[in-house]
């Protein structure tokens, strides 16, 4: 349940039955009332309490003490409304009235429902005020925070580097490697808490740009094909078409990691221009989410990446083996070459290859390596067992 919304009116008069009238009007309405009988007093009162109207008498102790008043009010806060009462209103004390935003004037007498209605109109105004002050500050509290993970991410990415895992074919050779993102920023190093960062951001180009232009560094000093993880949106990237990426395309395999459906008669177009580029499209964390049979027939790929959720104790599993065979032999028809990924066990390694599966990845056969740290010699041992 929703706490009743405050009613709290200090009333400030130097008129003490003007003051009991008034808080016996206000009682009746379901107000809380204090009361104060100074400009003074009704400032210390407001420095102590929160209050959603000020009702104060214009003319106290000979003077214009009411203008006074909220005066010294609006100094502090523009989100209480004041309503000013008096039995002269004056053309220029109204003036200052509406210049400090006084919300009403109150004639005196009043009877209890003019007084009723003024202060209704009154309380509203605070509360519109309030909440337009509130949604100002999340406003403000959220574009800082922006802000913030706006600085983090560019941190992240120029301190992006890439790790190298080793792709084999099955006859034991080396292929090639696919490069895995990652980062030495110290608030944001995780790939996965990169991607998603980017992503609420609407960053994510900038993410698949950092990764293809640490790739172009590194390229000279890779050897075989090199396998990029792209999501589909970034397969529109200009990059891959300029000149430095593009002398490389014949080694590059584009592993599209999708989680949604594609608009075919955008992205079919595009990967004709990209493959005439050279580049090979793979379809990755194929069995995984999204990642649907269906994408083989829109994409045609060159390469479908296995999901390691497949290949898991595929070696004590016989059905999982006959929905791997079928996917093999299905890519075979199409004449797509197929990754085995996340091969852990030798179990799992000799299943896949009597499967038919031409190319392996995953722990057992090596780990992401940076560059700098393992010089990638062609032939890293198959069998670290055997
Ligand atoms: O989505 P994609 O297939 O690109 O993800 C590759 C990720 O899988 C990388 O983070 C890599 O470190 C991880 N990986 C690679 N090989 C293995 C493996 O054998 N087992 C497990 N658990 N993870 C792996
Ligand atoms: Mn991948």
């Amino acid at each position: 349940m929703q706490p009743e919304a405050s009613k709290r009116v200090l009333i400030v008069d130097d008129d003490d039955t003007c003051v009991a009238l008034a808080q016996h009007f206000l009682r009746l309405e379901g107000y809380e009332t204090e009361t104060a009988n100074s400009c003074r007093e009704a400032l210390e009162r407001i420095e102590r309490v929160t209050f959603d109207v000020v009702l104060s008498d214009l003319w106290m102790d000979r003077r214009n003490s009411g203008l006074e008043l909220l005066e010294r009010l609006r100094e502090q806060t523009d989100v209480v409304s004041v309503v000013l009462m008096t039995a002269r209103p004056g053309v220029d004390s109204a003036a200052a009235a509406v210049d400090l935003e006084a919300s009403a004037y109150l004639r005196k007498p009043f009877d209890r429902a003019q007084l009723s209605e003024t202060m209704k109109r009154a309380l509203h105004r605070t509360r519109r005020m309030r909440a337009i002050e509130s949604a100002e500050v999340d406003y403000e509290r959220e574009r800082t925070l922006s802000e913030s993970d706006h600085r983090t991410l560019t941190g992240a990415l120029d301190q992006l580097y890439l790790a190298y895992q080793p792709i084999f074919a099955a006859s034991s050779s080396r292929r090639g490697q696919e490069a895995l993102m990652r980062s030495r920023s110290p608030e944001l190093a995780n790939p996965g808490a990169i991607l998603a960062s980017a992503e609420r951001l609407g960053r994510l180009g900038d993410v698949t740009d950092a990764v293809l232009r640490r790739l172009v560094d590194d390229l000279p000093r890779l050897e075989g094909d090199v396998f990029v993880n792209l999501h589909a949106d970034d397969l529109f990237r200009g990059v891959l078409l300029d000149d430095t990426l593009r002398a490389h395309a014949n080694r590059i395999v584009l592993e599209v990691t999708e989680t949604g459906p594609l608009p075919r008669g955008v992205v079919q177009p595009r990967l004709a221009e990209l493959r005439a580029a050279g580049y090979r499209i793979a379809v990755d964390d194929l069995g995984a989410g999204y990642s649907a049979l269906s994408r083989l027939a829109e994409m045609m790929p060159d390469v479908v990446k296995l999901d390691m959720s497949l290949i898991r104790n595929i070696d004590q599993c016989e059905r999982r083996r006959r929905l791997v065979a079928a996917i093999v032999e299905l890519c075979a028809d199409e004449g797509a070459e197929i990754v085995a990924e996340g091969i852990e066990t030798d179990g799992e390694r000799r299943t896949v290859v009597d499967i038919g599966c031409g190319l392996l990845q995953g722990y057992l056969l090596g780990r992401p390596t940076p560059l700098a740290t393992a010089p990638l010699a062609p032939s890293l041992p198959l069998h670290p067992h055997a």
